[in-house]
């Protein structure tokens, strides 16, 4: 597989600076070594930049134009690198999605495909500007991409992403807006109580045989925060509770296993937060389990 290393050094999603760092800690931890070493043709292409923005004060939203700036040179980013290769998003916090997402089905319309969103992360992600309290856009993406109203300035969402082909795993943090919102949807959404109760494999592999019966094109969204925070602690919004390093390794190994995978963002590392770049290696390892590292070969699944 050819992977194409974008980064997005995006840190207008929320308040406290820090992501901006994050594709160079994904350099300085071997990303493209790690994929190389699996046989797999690497590139960087560097960091996207936004397009020219003038910002203005805003009662609420944080960096409302950076965001819109960011977004509009990411889709088309993202778009350009689907024709090439698989896109491995380098981050950046989660609204770098808002474009990424963006462009990725752009693409899938001009293949005639159908997108998939597998969204791995702490919290649902599916704010209005309108609905957000905190003012944070990187709440926003899946509200965005889905077809929600309120994305005044950004690009026009021509064809929303059915909410049939987005699942959301992880969850034990959702704002109250975002539950009510969410729970009149068909969006998957699975809390760390059905991972607790059925184990993580089991609606991911339902969710992926959705996506292969479909012949979609799979874009995997994976927050630093999915993690639990004693393993991942390089995030700005650690909640307690979440994935062990297990746990991540099968969701990217059922990924890799599956063939189904078209692109991958990483997002919301913070390395300022943490030590010796524990947090980075460790998305490092996830994102090479998703492109085949492996302790044995298994070729069939096992459920
Ligand atoms: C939070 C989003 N619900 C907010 N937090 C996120 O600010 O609206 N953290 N996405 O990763
Ligand atoms: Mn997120
Ligand atoms: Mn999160
Ligand atoms: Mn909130």
């Amino acid at each position: 597989q050819h992977c194409i290393l974008v980064g997005a050094p995006m840190d207008s999603g929320k308040r406290r600076k820090g992501c901006l760092m994050g594709p160079d800690a994904y350099r300085t931890a071997g990303l493209a070594e790690a994929l190389r070493d699996l046989g797999h043709q690497v590139s960087d292409r560097g960091n996207v930049a936004p397009a020219p923005f003038t910002p203005k004060d805003h009662p609420k939203l944080v960096a409302l134009e950076e965001t819109i700036a960011w977004t509009e040179a990411l889709a088309d980013a993202a778009e350009t690198t689907m024709k090439d290769g698989l896109p491995i998003f380098m981050g950046g916090d989660h609204a770098l999605a808002l474009g990424t997402v963006l462009g990725v089905m752009r693409h899938a319309k001009t293949v005639d495909r159908p997108q998939f969103v597998l969204w791995l992360d702490a919290h649902s992600d599916f704010h209005t500007p309108d609905t957000t309290d905190s003012g944070n856009l990187h709440g926003t993406p899946l509200g965005y991409v889905t077809g929600r109203e309120g994305f005044d300035g950004f690009p026009a969402v021509d064809t929303p992403l059915p909410q049939d082909n987005v699942a959301i795993i992880g969850l034990r943090s959702v704002d109250a807006a975002e539950r009510a919102a969410l729970q009149e949807t068909s969006i998957i959404h699975v809390d760390m109580r059905e991972i607790d109760e059925s184990g993580i494999a089991r609606p991911l592999a339902a969710f992926l045989d959705k996506v292969a019966a479909a012949n979609g094109l799979l874009h995997v969204s994976l927050d630093v925060d999915f993690l639990d925070p004693s393993v991942a602690p390089a995030v700005g919004t650690t909640v307690p509770g979440g994935a062990t390093v297990r746990e991540g390794h099968l969701v990217m190994e059922m990924l890799h296993d599956s063939g189904l995978m078209t692109s991958l963002d990483l997002v919301e590392l913070n390395p300022f937060l943490d030590e010796r770049g524990r947090t980075a290696s460790l998305m490092v390892d996830l994102a090479a389990s998703a492109l085949g590292r492996r302790v044995f070969d298994r070729p069939t699944r096992a459920f």
